[in-house]
């Protein structure tokens, strides 16, 4: 069952009912400023940071679920709606959501009354712009009253949702003409201010929910609107709110456009200390002052779409598959970016406050975005490379507002000092731009500390070589990739967890699956030394590397697959001689993606074991069998019910990893099937099992040992988009970026016949068409380059070309 549709056209996901299985989202906002919005228009906006910048407030976990929104109310007569069916929830004659590239249109009618509310954040400014518009579609004049409605967060959201004795008597707001500002304080004087305007006089305002809704209403009956006119409430502490009454005439066909601007200002850094009271109006004004015309608006809109087409013309694919070319082309890479600016902070499964940026989640997001944008690749790298300890450990996660790593959660996760590698590797194949590594970036956050990033990448690799266990394989450290892995956190103490045990540092769990790592991420890093022209330190590191590969061969290898681990008594975990959680697909995909094992075909045989123990028709699962009890020395991996999450769920991150590893083995049918189930542009028609957005990936689909088997859950904000979008891009397709140029190796159905690639590399747009004439699944036979024959399938960088057509023939090498 669909809910909608794509429309590749326009780029956008046309919802054609509210009554999705759960709320379809959208976001809003490319740099600092950003949006939450559902296609009942209910979400919430922050400036740069979910946690300490929440502009809007949103319950989560609340029932009904989502409803606290950007809402607009339309009284016609004694008829209530919204434009976006919520709070009300007022039949609609018509209903469409249009989520496209960084804006969302929600367009509905009731009794001859259209209304069509287009929401964006500008490409370069602090604020939402709403544009609703309403149209008379009947014989007769229509009177409506309107009122628009947001709910203020006072800054800090975790202060926001628990400190109630302070909160209940923060609130301020000031109303001036049409625009409402919020100015409570967040313990800091003054430092910033919110406001929310309309481009015309209103009849009258509130600013404090209850006098808004009547102290025991819920939004979906404001007493305010039911009256039909506002009360003029100034907020005095307790919930303040924006809200605006606008009365409307519309003769038969005539149309009219309200514009609405909710922003956010920060005043100079030299008022900080300014006396209560005084705003920086005229900052909020000409921020107004840019939105205030439907010219101006439609202008904005234009800047947005060119800003979206300039970023996706630098990767696209014309295939036979139009599922294949709507995902590459539009959605897998906007949620790729989306990934990149929020890391796994604010979803409707993430609340904003709990995790920030994470160190290896951010690192990954860059695989996927180092094409779009990558000058911002390189200042958040820099970013991360600061978080890290000087032994080459890190903070695993840091605030986005602060940049400082989050001394609660800390650190220990050791498989994050291989991710920076990984994006720094990636950031280098891209860009060519080996001046990053002489970049100094502080070792925990104190910039006394500064080193070369190409030092940061020197300790990443060391903390994984005097880290090894009994086995010689990496020390797992708290967990590794697999969060709920704690192997050295046991403890029977009642009432003390995984989480806070105390045996950490003596725990001698070891993990293969950064036994992969190492081998794959090491060669990048000795790659990385030679091109640096640091002989003798690329030698020492390829024969670490070597020592590490040979250990994953012997510690490392079950008979049939990987093991996954050893816990803290040397027991190993993900083997055959386990009687739960015998295989992992982790170590699988890792192993091999490195290389692991392929010329003596143990690869192919753990990929055989993956197909026949872990595969679904929805995906394949993180494990098997699902563990049914709660153990200590496995940690919370075994808290999940069978079938959810890391305990056997399809945890859709790690999917990719098999269809790579496929390819590396030159499986294309294979890779390609891995890839397609949990494409979620392939399971549109069964979205009412499927329950998240059709458009995006979410974190993990329900596994085959869950009653809701398929049901997928914590969309948008994974791993799985940058993961995806770096195996569809270069394992597929084959599109792969070298440090010396790019290099064009597909590994694809044997049944496609052709298909194309324009991709920017380095300032060239190359225009490669490939041809599969015999119907293989890998291996270039034949190649011109601007119509010159060449050997090889790396076509070496050349500066300073505008173009370069590429004629690529597959086939089977003689
Ligand atoms: C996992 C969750 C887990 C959490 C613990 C996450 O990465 O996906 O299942 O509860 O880590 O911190
Ligand atoms: O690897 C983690 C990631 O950092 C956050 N989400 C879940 C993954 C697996 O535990």
């Amino acid at each position: 069952m669909q809910f909608g549709h794509f429309d590749d056209q326009n780029k956008e996901y046309v919802i054609t009912t509210p009554h999705t299985p759960l709320p379809w989202i959208n976001y809003l906002g490319s740099r600092d400023f950003f949006s939450l919005i559902s296609n009942t228009a209910g979400g919430y906006c922050f400036y740069r940071d979910a946690k300490l910048r929440r502009i809007t407030r949103y319950r989560y976990n609340d029932c009904p679920r989502d409803s606290v929104g950007r809402y607009y109310y339309i009284k016609d007569g004694s008829t209530v709606w919204n434009p976006g069916w919520k709070p009300v929830k007022t039949e609609l004659d018509r209903y469409r959501c249009r989520h496209g590239l960084g804006y969302t249109v929600l367009e509905s009618e009731k009794n001859g009354l259209a209304a069509s509310l287009e929401c964006f954040v500008p490409v370069a400014d602090n604020c939402e712009v709403h544009r609703l518009t309403l149209t008379n579609r009947t014989d007769a004049v229509k009177e409506a009253e309107l009122f628009s409605y947001a709910e203020f967060c006072l800054w800090n959201a975790v202060d926001d949702a628990n400190n109630f004795q302070r909160n209940f008597s923060t609130g301020e707001v000031e109303v001036d003409g049409s625009t409402i500002y919020h100015k409570t304080e967040y313990r800091e004087r003054r430092t910033h201010f919110a406001f929310y305007t309309v481009n015309r006089p209103v009849c009258g305002f509130d600013t404090d929910r209850d006098s808004f809704c009547g102290a025991d209403r819920d939004l979906d009956a404001p007493q305010t609107v039911l009256a039909g006119s506002s009360r003029d409430s100034i907020a005095h502490g307790w919930a303040p709110v924006g809200s605006h009454h606008l009365h409307l005439a519309l003769q038969p066909g005539e149309s009219t456009s309200c514009i609405f601007v909710l922003g956010y200002v920060e005043n100079p850094k030299d008022d900080k200390w300014e006396a209560p009271g005084v705003l920086k109006k005229d900052r909020a004004r000409a921020l107004m002052e840019k939105y205030r015309t439907d010219a101006q608006v439609d202008a904005a809109l234009q800047e947005l779409h060119m800003y979206w087409e300039t970023l996706l013309s630098r990767f696209s694919v014309h295939s036979e598959d139009e599922k294949l070319d709507r995902m590459v082309n539009i959605w897998n890479q906007y949620q790729c970016m989306v990934t990149f600016n929020l890391s796994r902070s604010a979803s409707y499964f993430e609340s904003g406050t709990g995790r920030g940026m994470g160190f290896r989640d951010s690192c990954q997001d860059l695989l996927g975005i180092v094409h779009l944008v990558p000058e911002r690749s390189r200042q958040r790298i820099l970013d991360i490379a600061a978080t890290q300890f000087e032994d080459g450990s890190s903070y695993h996660q840091y605030q986005p507002l602060t940049k400082k790593g989050n001394a609660d959660i800390g650190s220990g996760f050791n498989d994050d000092p291989l991710w920076l590698i990984a994006g720094v590797g990636a950031y280098l194949r891209e860009t060519g731009d080996f001046s990053i590594l002489q970049e100094q970036a502080a070792f925990d956050n104190d910039e006394t500390k500064a080193q070369p990033l190409l030092e940061h990448l020197r300790r990443s690799f060391q903390y994984s070589c005097s880290h090894k266990g009994p086995h010689g394989l990496p020390l797992i450290g708290r967990a590794d990739w697999n969060d709920c892995l704690n192997l050295n956190c046991f403890s029977d103490e009642p009432g003390e967890s995984f989480q806070t045990c105390s045996n950490l540092e003596s725990g001698k769990a070891e993990s293969v699956f950064i036994g992969g790592m190492f081998v794959k991420y090491g060669a990048e890093y000795a790659d990385i030394c030679a091109h640096c022209g640091l002989t003798e330190e690329a030698a020492q590191v390829r024969a670490q590397v070597e020592t590490m590969r040979a250990a994953v061969l012997d510690a490392g290898w079950d008979g049939a697959w990987f093991v996954r681990a050893y816990d803290a008594f040397s027991k190993p975990v993900g083997s055959h001689v386990c009687d739960e959680g015998q295989i992992f697909i982790e170590p699988q995909g890792m192993c091999v993606m490195a290389g692991i094992g392929v010329q003596e075909g143990l690869a192919q045989k753990a990929l055989q074991s993956v197909q026949e123990r872990l595969d679904t028709k929805y995906g394949i699962v993180l494990l098997q069998p699902a563990y049914t009890s709660y153990r200590l020395n496995l940690g919370e991996i075994s808290s999940y019910p069978p079938g959810y999450k890391e305990n056997a769920g399809i945890f859709c991150h790690n999917n990719p990893w098999i269809s790579c590893a496929e390819a590396v083995v030159g499986h294309g049918d294979r890779a390609f099937t891995v890839y397609r189930r949990t494409c979620p542009a392939y399971v549109e028609e069964i979205s009412e099992i499927h329950r998240t957005e059709p458009y995006v990936y979410s974190q993990m689909v329900a596994g085959k040992d869950a009653p809701s088997f398929g049901e997928a859950k914590n969309s948008w904000l994974t791993g799985t988009a940058a993961w995806t979008f770096a195996d569809v891009s270069q394992y597929l397709l084959g599109m792969q970026p070298e440090l010396d140029g790019l290099r064009v190796n597909p590994c694809i159905p044997h049944t496609w016949k052709a298909f194309t690639v324009e991709r920017l590399f380095r300032g060239t747009r190359y225009h490669i068409a490939v041809r599969n004439p015999d119907g293989v699944q890998k291996g270039v036979v034949r190649m011109e380059v601007d119509g010159k024959p060449q050997t090889d399938s790396l076509i070496s960088f050349v500066p300073g070309k505008a173009d370069c057509y590429v004629q690529v023939t597959m086939g089977t090498p003689e």
